[in-house]
């Protein structure tokens, strides 16, 4: 024990300067104004809100890197409620295929079952609706990491898909630059932005969620979401709130 303790200590990294990083989420065309836009969901939330305080933060924080995350379908994605007539939904499903609506939730056959929520066609692949919005500041270096590519699964946490078979290029990317703080915001606050700061908190990176620079699909959601997220250490903002260090 003592032997390993003490090679360890040689190999341990301690960082005493945070290295934060800024995850933008799916800040894209459908999502503001095309067919998935959020102000026709329940909370009725416009989701060009977020651009203006997203653009001022990256204009006056200078973070150690900044992530747009891309939510990216194919044509014959799961969550497409047009695609499922394509897939076979399991008898103990608590909505039937053909009372199937937009936004319920069925249970597809495996294996192994999922839960699936059933969107609008939404960010196919190289189409305008997928493209960021025309607004939204696009730093220089920053990387982009798309999600959800797999038609069988979809994928709301920008680390891994909704099944958590496959993750994005995400961590790793985090890993190598030594992140320590993770700042995330975007669309859809009860949906993807939720789950991938749920994600980053699992994994342990210090989580901040900045709430004005989000918007969500439904009001008791986006409460869930904020509860959850404080739960588990993690801490929600205004970007008002977010200062840049004075070295
Ligand atoms: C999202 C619903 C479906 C999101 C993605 O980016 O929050 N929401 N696909
Ligand atoms: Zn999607």
């Amino acid at each position: 024990m003592t032997e390993d303790f003490r090679s360890q200590k040689t190999e341990i990294t301690v960082i005493v300067r945070p290295v934060s990083v800024f995850l933008v989420v799916d800040v894209q065309n459908d999502f503001i104004s095309g067919t998935l836009n959020i102000s026709q969901c329940a909370a009725q939330q416009n989701g060009l809100d977020v651009v203006e305080p997203i653009n001022r933060l990256l204009d006056t924080v200078e973070f150690d890197a900044v992530f747009y995350s891309l939510d990216w379908h194919p044509s014959d994605h799961v969550s497409f409620i047009d695609n499922l007539p394509y897939r076979k939904v399991h008898e103990s499903s608590p909505i039937k295929a053909e009372d199937a609506k937009t936004y319920d939730t069925v249970i597809f056959e495996g294996p192994p079952q999922m839960k699936q929520r059933l969107w609008p066609r939404h960010c196919v692949q190289d189409s305008w609706g997928a493209e960021l919005h025309k607004d939204l500041k696009v730093v220089e270096g920053a990387i982009k990491i798309c999600k959800g590519t797999n038609p069988e699964v979809d994928s709301y946490s920008v680390f891994w898909d909704n099944k958590k078979l496959t993750r994005t290029t995400l961590n790793d990317e985090l890993r190598a630059k030594n992140a320590t703080d993770i700042y995330v915001c975007g669309l859809a606050y009860d949906v993807c932005v939720g789950a991938s700061a749920l994600d980053a908190l699992t994994i342990g990176y210090r989580t901040v969620l900045i709430d004005d620079c989000s918007r969500g699909v439904d009001l008791n959601d986006i409460e869930k979401t904020k509860q959850t997220v404080m739960t588990n250490s993690g801490v929600i903002v205004n970007s008002n709130q977010v200062k840049a260090m004075v070295e």
